[in-house]
């Protein structure tokens, strides 16, 4: 029998499961489909853990969302075209919901499809190695589902790794980090925005990290945030207590001096400094080595290991697309491992990365990304069974979504979208993004 190995129980991972389940209820053969995922309990970042640095077993701590966490983009922009919003929640939903919120969405849809009896908890896969001769995948596995420490080996036919890349973080240091007397963290270890009013505060960044993180903190009581750019500002307009200054140079106790010339006294600095793609489980020549972008070389689709198509990486690229695309990757690398999609030749692999890695070296704006990762999509899209939507809509929400951004960056979290699925429009929420503090499931679904 194939046996086919899913590592992490994430929104990819469970994509996976549920692509493969869908095609066993069609009465395919899909052979044996084991998940490894090494917290106790599924949903990848969205499983919320108020753990920082290590957790109980003394690895890193995967979670890197924080408390009142809500939806950055449109939930209209991820909705599953087989499990509608409009389905799990009996009715309409506003379009920015709470992490809470999606995490009961997103378990909501691998409850109905039954997978969780695929994923071994509490097992951490150590090691993936190749061996040329039994063309077989080789897992190195430290379990503790009976809470003691147990290690085994197991080999598959096919590895899909669902790891997420949004866990280890860019650490840089600046002259002067060692002396600061405040406290230094990575957005990966913020979890309570609280913790933080009163201060002056200096984040370093200006990605979507840096930019939730700021405006978290302000609105749950910081006194002062400094955002400083590396290259350019993010130039939202922002509320009182928020501004953006040009990159730091150093610090001096705790004064911080930026390029202009301008300095600040600050009590503590965020680093929204990004991600690593970090698979040191992974065997050298099977591993993903690449920057947070839109089409990571060295993968057919965006998916299929070139090197060796019995790898599949999903979700590693950046994302304006989450769960559907997600979806749509899954459904793909689920017909290879199925042998319903056949793989061209290395040479044809090749040219089609290339040509999609000479496409994005066009892109010039966001706009263009959003072009970019939707065509993108939609090439996955045609090539499986995965239920179709109004994927143009999506696109024209992305771009309304940007706009909306630059109008109010306080106030983009209470417009409206239509789902592309149902046409559903989400209605206005009870209490606008600046002034709800509450964050919980049962707060927002009350009308
Ligand atoms: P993850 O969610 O990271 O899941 C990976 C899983 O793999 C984890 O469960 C982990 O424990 C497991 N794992 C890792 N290594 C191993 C191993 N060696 N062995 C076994 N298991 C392992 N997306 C949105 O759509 N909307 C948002 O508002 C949004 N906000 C975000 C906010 C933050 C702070 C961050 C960091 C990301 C946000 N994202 C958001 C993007 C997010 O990346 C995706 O929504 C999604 O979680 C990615 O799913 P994934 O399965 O690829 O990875
Ligand atoms: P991103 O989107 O990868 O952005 C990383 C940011 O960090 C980006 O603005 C970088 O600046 C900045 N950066 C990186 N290195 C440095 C140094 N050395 N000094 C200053 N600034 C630096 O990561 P995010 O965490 O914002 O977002 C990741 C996900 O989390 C995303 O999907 C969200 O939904 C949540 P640059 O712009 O290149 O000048």
């Amino acid at each position: 029998m194939t046996r086919i190995a899913v590592i992490g129980a994430g929104p990819c991972g469970l994509a996976a499961l549920h692509a493969f389940e869908q095609a066993r209820l069609d009465g395919v053969d899909v052979g044996e489909v084991v998940c490894f995922e090494k917290q106790s309990d599924w949903g990848g970042l969205w499983n919320y853990t108020w753990r920082t640095g290590l957790d109980e077993h003394g690895d890193p701590v995967h979670g890197s969302m924080y408390r009142y966490l809500w939806s950055n983009g449109p939930k209209e922009c991820l909705e599953f075209s087989d499990y509608t919003f409009d389905e799990h929640f009996g009715g309409p939903i506003p379009s920015f919901p709470p992490r809470e919120v999606l995490y009961d969405y997103i378990t909501g849809r691998a409850k109905k499809s039954n997978v969780r009896q695929f994923i071994a908890f509490d097992t951490a896969v150590r090691r993936v190695s190749f061996d040329d001769r039994t063309q077989m995948f080789s897992l190195a596995l430290e379990s503790w589902e009976t809470g003691e420490s147990a290690v085994r080996t197991e080999t598959f036919d096919y590895v899909l790794v669902a790891t997420g890349h949004f866990s280890t973080p860019n650490m840089p240091e600046y002259p002067g980090f060692a002396s600061f007397p405040g406290r230094i963290l990575h957005s990966h270890d913020f979890r309570d925005a609280v913790e933080f009013a009163g201060k002056n505060l200096l984040i370093l960044g200006s990605s979507y990290s840096a930019e939730d993180i700021a405006l978290q903190s302000r609105k749950y009581g910081a006194r002062s945030v400094t955002i400083a750019y590396r290259n350019a500002p993010m130039g939202f307009g922002w509320p009182d207590g928020i501004d953006e200054v040009p990159a730091l140079q150093h610090i001096a106790g705790r004064t911080a001096h930026f390029a202009d010339g301008t300095s600040r006294d600050v009590d503590a600095i965020i680093l929204c400094t990004g991600y690593q793609h970090h698979f040191p489980f992974i065997d050298p020549e099977l591993r993903l080595t690449t920057t947070n972008n839109l089409y990571p070389a060295g993968l057919y689709k965006g998916v299929v290991w070139t090197a060796n198509p019995k790898l599949i990486y999903l979700g590693m690229q950046d994302q304006f697309y989450t769960f559907t695309m997600f979806d749509a990757q899954a459904f793909v690398a689920r017909d290879v491992v199925l042998g319903r999609l056949p793989l061209p030749g290395a040479d044809a692999m090749a040219a089609d990365v290339d040509a999609w890695l000479a496409r994005y070296a066009t892109v010039e704006d966001v706009p263009g990304q959003i072009d970019f990762q939707t065509d993108y999509v939609r090439d996955l899209m045609s090539m499986t069974d995965y239920p179709g939507f109004d994927l143009d809509m999506v696109r024209q929400h992305f771009v309304t979504w940007e706009h909306d951004k630059e109008d109010t960056i306080t106030g983009y979290r209470d417009k409206s979208f239509a789902s592309p699925c149902t046409g559903t429009v989400g209605p206005s929420p009870h209490t606008t993004w600046w002034d709800e503090l509450d964050d919980g499931l049962a707060r927002f679904l009350q009308r």
